[in-house]
């Protein structure tokens, strides 16, 4: 294969490295979507052992290692799956670890999780579910360089009842005494085809009432216009999730979109999640651009990094290249997501100032110019690249 030169000059970075080694923060990360192929095929293997056979699991290997474009509804059923896979504590316990541990090799400075606490009967009650989360959270702070903290997801799929015990169950550790504080929030996923966001608001209400921050999940696909409206209008939503279809051209009112600019509620961006469930039909069409230009809070987020094989680093990159940022957008995307944590406002503070340091030993290194081999200069490293990269 025919090559080109790079030249980059030392100590700058091509896009793609910078943003690995960005200060990041996490804000949208799904745990069982976020498992890693190898971690998938630890489990199949377990699973295979327990269950002593082999070819009932032999197809979905397959589904899991080939996956890079899938609807929305293949997803759900995807998480089926996953779920099959993660029914003991054990599994749940090895998977948080493993997740902890990539995003801290990924440069992820702040974490936080969201997961469905699950009743599994014989294997396992909610509260071991996240007693188990937390557990393993705690463990990985204490030997990764990273920060994370909990939410816990009501499944709108689930039902309300569902809802209403995964709500009492999160009150039990606003005043624990080993976990007081690592759970911060409530996110509301679930299948946008599945149920009526507008039936979760008493339980949003009472959770506002116990002091939780709000994550929803709004406006993924079209047809949410009437709930997102209800939703939107309590002013029941701390972060929204995804809010792809939010923008006035969209069907929803402009009061919704002028409200959500009003109260600066920040938006989590999930880039690949979007195209590759084909909600959004390019990164070009996404509707990141719009609010940016609008000034308004974003948080760069991976959703699936799993299911949807990405990283955080890759969602910085593509936003970065499809939208042309430079390196002070960037820095100030990572910022953004330092104010849209959950945090108190004194661990905010702690993490504002590391990710300010990480990020003004970064400043001046991004490599953006083009060289060909006329400038070589001594002073350079050399990359190899393609010429399709090049042009
Ligand atoms: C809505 C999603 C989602 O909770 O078992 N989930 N909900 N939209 C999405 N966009 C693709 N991706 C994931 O993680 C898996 C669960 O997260 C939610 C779904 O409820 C899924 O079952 P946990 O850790």
């Amino acid at each position: 294969m025919c090559t080109w030169h790079r030249l980059i000059p030392k100590e700058q970075m091509d896009l793609l490295t910078y943003c690995r080694n960005l200060p990041k923060v996490e804000l949208h990360a799904h745990l069982t979507g976020s498992l890693s192929d190898d971690t998938v095929l630890q489990l199949l293997e377990a699973k295979e052992k327990e269950l002593g056979s082999k070819n009932s699991l032999c197809s979905a290997k397959i589904t899991i290692s080939k996956g890079h474009q899938r609807s929305l509804d293949e997803c759900f059923r995807v998480f089926e799956l996953l779920h099959s896979l993660t029914d003991s504590l054990e599994a749940i316990r090895k998977i948080t670890q493993n997740v902890i541990q990539e995003f801290a090799e990924d440069g992820v400075r702040y974490l936080e999780l969201r997961t469905t606490p699950k009743n599994i009967l014989g294997k396992m009650t909610k509260k071991e579910y996240v007693d188990t989360v937390l557990e393993a959270m705690i463990n990985e702070m204490k030997t990764c360089r990273i920060m994370v903290r909990l939410l816990v997801s009501v499944d709108r799929g689930r039902g309300v009842e569902d809802a209403w015990s995964t709500l009492s169950l999160a009150k039990q550790y606003l005043d624990h005494d080993v976990f007081k504080g690592l759970l911060v929030g409530i996110d509301v996923s679930g299948n946008p085809n599945k149920g009526n966001l507008a039936d979760y608001i008493p339980i949003l209400k009472e959770a506002k009432k116990c002091g939780f921050k709000l994550a929803v999940h709004l406006a993924e696909v079209k047809s949410c216009v009437e709930e997102t409206d209800a939703v939107l209008q309590n002013g029941l939503v701390d972060r929204i999730g995804h809010g792809t279809y939010l923008l006035d051209n969209n069907g929803y009112g402009i009061n919704n979109q002028d409200m959500i600019l009003k109260h600066h509620i920040p938006i989590e961006i999930c880039l690949s999640s979007n195209v590759k469930t084909e909600s959004v039909s390019s990164f070009e069409d996404h509707h990141f651009p719009v609010w940016h230009a609008l000034k308004h809070p974003l948080a760069v987020s991976t959703d699936d990094k799993g299911v949807f094989s990405t990283t955080l680093s890759n969602e910085y990159y593509i936003c970065a290249k499809t939208f042309n940022l430079s390196e002070k957008d960037i820095h100030e995307l990572c910022l953004h997501a330092v104010e849209a944590t959950f945090l108190p406002s004194s661990d905010k503070d702690i993490l504002r100032q590391m990710v300010k340091d990480d990020l003004s030993k970064l400043m001046g290194k991004l490599f953006l110019g083009r060289m060909t081999t006329n400038t070589l200069k001594p002073s350079t490293v050399l990359e190899i690249c393609t010429p399709k990269e090049l042009s």
